[in-house]
């Protein structure tokens, strides 16, 4: 799936070349499988990105909806499964009753959320289907509330240029650290109409092999981006100083900061 969008990439830009683009490509059959060509689109490949983006594929589209019928008999369930954290197990053996999700950072009305007053405001549900970045794919419904609603009550900063998700989960020490897992996410993702904190799945309250309480939704990105057992979000102007400084637990480790689908 990644290799066909990258190369409907390149056939896109080709086409904007071909038909008066800015880039010579003199004496070239503008076949997107020509070495030549391969190797010039390439070094423009951030361009290609950043085309497509702006005129192809707006951000702002949604991602597809499902029907109930296409929901998924099995749900993979991936990464931390079952955070061995004494904090994060203590809260869940109380069934999170104590649990709050802090919103914090870059913002004028830092706030704290229990998950009555989480399921207290406007809720969406969406069916969408989950691609993860080693090839598989499951479907499910997910209900939440909309982050952009979230950030309206605590008010962004004008610095606000981020959202960072914190976890309960510390995967690294199964790598390479002892850090937890964090994510990031622009402004463009965090006012998407689909981007969730989502506190059930499948009508029933979020397992925690799946992230209870609260897990992100971000539906035009792979499964890595969408972080589990969110514990903190907070608003920043750069994520530079979090983790090792590529935007999120498996950025860190060399995947793509925008994983889009
Ligand atoms: N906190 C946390 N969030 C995480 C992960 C994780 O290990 N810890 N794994 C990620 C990956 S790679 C995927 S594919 C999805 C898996 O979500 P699922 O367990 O509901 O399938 O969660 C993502 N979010
Ligand atoms: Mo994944």
């Amino acid at each position: 799936m990644r290799r066909n969008a990258k190369l409907s990439r390149r056939e896109t830009l080709i086409k904007l070349i071909a038909s008066g683009g800015a880039l010579s490509l003199a004496g070239c059959d503008f076949d997107s499988r020509s070495p030549g060509v391969l190797s010039i689109l390439d070094s423009v490949e951030p361009l290609t990105r950043t085309v497509q983006r702006a005129l192809l594929a707006p951000r702002e589209a949604l991602a597809r909806e499902y029907g109930p019928q296409d929901i998924s008999s099995y749900f993979k369930p991936n990464g931390s499964t079952a955070p061995d954290d004494a904090d994060y197990q203590a809260a869940a053996a109380k069934g999170f009753a104590d649990w709050r999700l802090e919103v914090a950072g870059l913002v004028e009305n830092p706030m704290q959320l229990s998950l009555a007053d989480l399921r207290a405001l406007p809720a969406r549900s969406q069916i969408t289907r989950h691609d993860c970045v080693e090839g598989w794919s499951c479907i499910a419904q997910w209900t939440g509330v909309p982050l952009s609603s979230l950030l309206a009550k605590a008010r962004l900063k004008p610095q606000a240029r981020y959202i960072a998700l914190f976890c309960a989960d510390t995967l690294e020490e199964t790598l390479d650290g002892n850090g937890k897992y964090y994510e990031t996410i622009d402004l463009i993702d965090a006012a998407h109409p689909q981007t969730i904190l989502a506190y059930a799945m499948n009508g029933a309250p979020l397992p925690i092999e799946h992230g209870a309480p609260l897990r992100l939704r971000v539906e035009r990105q792979l499964g890595y981006k969408m972080a589990k057992y969110v514990m903190r979000i907070e608003a920043i102007d750069s994520f530079e100083a979090l983790g090792r400084g590529s935007g999120g637990f498996w950025e860190d480790r060399g995947y793509e900061w925008y994983a889009g689908i």
